[in-house]
């Protein structure tokens, strides 16, 4: 009897789930899961100068690589989907993260990076649905995704499953601010600007200051009698740059400049800092462009806009301590926006000084982690081991 009762409770309650399911509507499409694959997702990175690797035809060469602490899910879109949208759900079962998450993924093509001709271009994904689950670390291990698609109103289809992990995350670097160095910069090989007056304010009198060594300390003397111009004969509108070739790759750098010995208030107002791995000296268009562009040399900008308000003779002004992401600019694109004059086509500067800063390499895989933990997790391979953490760290900082 008592047995009959729990049939019949359970065959109402499945006949109310049914019923529930009916006034959902028809139930989703189901997506094909040999369809699913996971993958880690893929960037595009400028290749780092090398004499293997030498710059050719004056373009710098480009890689798609793995990016760590992503997967991207991709499955084919079903024919005559109905669905409205796809629930990714996924458990993070890590000594310090415990949680369930959910992702969303539309019924749309998607989009993804790729080269051509060794140029960043987005391709369409025709048929294929792309889902970039990110914020995962390596050591999370292997996780299972469960992928099901949703109707409008709610009604859920069929669950399908793929198990992947992520790649370690980059090692992070860590600015250490009392190691700032001033770059000795070599006018002839290793400064460059688009912009130059021929009359007068050549651009090596830029960088002319005296420099001298005290108590093993270096005092720059800035030698503001002289100064570098902008070409005003014939100019053309900003943006204008200057590029340093640095000593050796930095990930942080910062700048200060000192403006002409003049009331013209040729003082630079608005600046953004680039930075790039490679650079022919030319200010080149791009192809089919008719501006040029730092990016289409694979310059990628380096912290935020500085923004300038000294005026006057001798105006002064010091960036912030700008910092890449984890990769190492060799070149130092200053990039002035406008002047403090409105509607002045050109600057004018006694001095600049590029500063760099070493940096220590953290691996972000290992935060907030008692040493026990990582030493099991090391040996579970869910974690870099000290020897390779210390073989990167001497590869980022060019060793
Ligand atoms: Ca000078």
């Amino acid at each position: 009897m008592k047995k009959n009762i729990v049939l019949a409770l359970a065959m109402l309650s499945l006949a109310f789930s049914c019923k529930e399911q009916k006034d959902l509507g028809p139930a989703p499409t189901s997506i094909d899961k040999t369809t699913l694959s996971a993958s880690p997702e893929y960037v595009v990175r400028s290749i780092l100068y090398t004499k293997d690797n030498p710059w050719t035809n004056g373009k710098p060469c480009y890689k798609l690589v793995e990016k760590g602490g992503t997967v991207v899910l991709r499955w084919a879109i079903p024919k005559n989907c109905n669905y409205e949208r796809v629930e990714v759900t996924y458990k993070i079962n890590d000594v310090l993260v415990k949680e369930d998450r959910m992702r969303a993924a539309s019924s749309f093509d998607s989009e993804y990076v790729d080269l051509d001709q060794d140029k960043e271009v987005k391709k369409l994904d025709k048929g294929y649905t792309r889902l970039v689950i990110d914020n995962l670390k390596a050591r999370y291990g292997k996780i299972t995704f469960f992928v099901t698609p949703i109707s409008r109103s709610g009604a859920r289809g069929e669950t399908i499953s793929i198990v992947s992990e992520a790649k370690p995350l980059g090692l992070r670097p860590e600015l250490k601010t009392d190691s700032r160095v001033r770059e000795d910069i070599d006018p002839k090989t290793e400064l460059w600007a688009d912009s130059q007056e021929e009359s007068e304010g050549p651009l090596k009198d830029l960088v002319d200051g005296t420099k001298k060594v005290v108590d093993g300390k270096e005092i720059w003397t800035p030698n503001t009698s002289t100064y570098f111009h902008m070409n005003w004969k014939s100019p053309t509108p900003f943006p204008h740059y200057i590029v340093v070739k640095l000593d050796k790759p930095a990930v942080g750098v910062s700048f200060d400049y000192i403006g002409r010995d003049h009331g013209g208030n040729l003082n630079p107002k608005t600046v953004q800092v680039w930075g790039s791995t490679s650079f022919n000296g030319k200010f080149e268009k791009a192809d089919g462009s008719d501006k040029f562009n730092p990016a289409d040399f694979g310059a990628k900008t380096i912290g935020p806009e500085q923004v300038f308000a000294a005026e006057g003779k001798l105006a002064k002004g010091s960036s912030d301590l700008l910092a890449m992401g984890d990769e190492q600019a060799s070149y130092i694109w200053i990039e002035f926006k406008d002047c403090i004059k409105d509607g002045e086509k050109f600057l004018a500067l006694s001095n600049l000084n590029v500063y760099t800063y070493e940096v220590k390499w953290t691996d972000p895989e290992r935060e907030g982690l008692t040493k026990a933990q990582i030493d099991q997790l090391v040996a579970k391979k869910l974690l870099r081991t000290q020897a390779e953490i210390d073989e990167l760290e001497k590869k980022l900082s060019g060793k």
